[in-house]
């Protein structure tokens, strides 16, 4: 697989879900260029300006001084929306993340609008939001889209990054001179593991950096963004199947997240469960399945 000067990989917009993965097994991270065309992020910020315009600024070093985040963009934005689930990011998390687990789901929604005079996040790794716990290398929990809302440069505040820190071990402190800044055309979005080290960047330009971070884990962790307050039932049940299951409107696993006399939360949508996964099948899945009886009725 072949990187920019950077170290980062670039992969046209026509891309097989296979080199995605290749590049993120490889580096962590990697770009899928003009992706999607600028008009669709025209259209994301027509419908979310007024939400990211009425965001307060953030209070700390991590989240900036400079910086909104503006989030529940599922509920808020109906042209974002088949963002979340494009076919490419999904092809490619299927593997990542759903290699080693039943099913993954939807982490956050947000836009990330870095302003001018914001200095660099500190560098991290996005699976620290999990407690700081030591998952093992790689196994990966979580993968995350920097979707790119206006060019992204190494002077606006272009995402820093580590290609391969993925692999690197766990609670270090790297510097921003061991950082290289994501360039990236509107449309365009990075993808990238949970285990990679980056961060945002400084913005030296005069204008606004705007981003749409989407993150995915696997679905036997607690979300970061509460799914269920930011789209709620009502919203939910107008959304696709597939996506309304993605983000969280289904059984995690087997039996993570049922309400009521053990129902699927898909059923609350639109009374039946869908292909909701079976005991039987979770327990195939696994290559140390428990001994003895698996039948559905236990
Ligand atoms: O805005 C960015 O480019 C990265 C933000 C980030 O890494 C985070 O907030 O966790």
């Amino acid at each position: 697989m072949m990187a920019d000067d950077s170290g980062i990989p670039r992969l046209p917009a026509t891309a097989t879900p296979a080199a995605v993965i290749a590049a993120l097994r490889e580096f962590g991270c990697v770009v899928i260029e003009d992706l999607v065309e600028p008009a669709v992020m025209d259209r994301i910020a027509a419908e979310l300006t007024p939400f990211f315009n009425a965001t307060p600024l953030g209070n700390d070093s991590f989240i900036g001084y400079s910086t909104r985040r503006t989030g529940s963009l599922i509920a808020r934005s109906a042209s974002f929306r088949p963002l979340a689930n494009h076919p490419i990011v999904l092809g490619a998390l299927d593997e990542v993340l759903g290699d080693h687990a039943t099913s993954y789901q939807l982490h956050l929604t947000q836009i990330i609008g870095i302003g001018p005079g914001e200095q660099a996040q500190p560098i991290h790794r996005d699976q620290w939001a999990f407690d700081f716990f030591d998952f093992p290398a790689g196994f990966e929990v979580e993968c995350h889209c920097m979707w790119a809302m206006t060019d992204f440069t190494d002077h606006n505040g272009g995402t820093r990054v580590i290609p391969k820190s993925h692999l690197w071990a766990d609670k270090l402190k790297p510097s921003f001179d061991e950082t290289v800044g994501v360039e990236m055309h509107k449309g365009s979005v990075m993808l990238y593991l949970g285990s990679l080290y980056h961060g945002g960047g400084p913005n030296r330009s005069e204008a606004v950096r705007l981003g749409i971070n989407v993150g995915y884990t696997l679905s036997w962790l607690r979300q970061e963004e509460n799914q269920y307050l930011a789209c709620p039932p009502e919203i939910a049940r107008q959304l696709p199947a597939e996506l309304a299951k993605l983000i969280g409107y289904s059984r995690g696993a087997y039996a993570l997240g049922y309400y009521g006399d053990v129902q699927d939360p898909f059923e609350a949508l639109h009374g039946s469960s869908g292909d909701a996964p079976s005991f039987t099948a979770a327990v195939a899945r696994t290559t140390t399945a428990p001994q003895g009886d698996q039948d559905e009725s236990q």
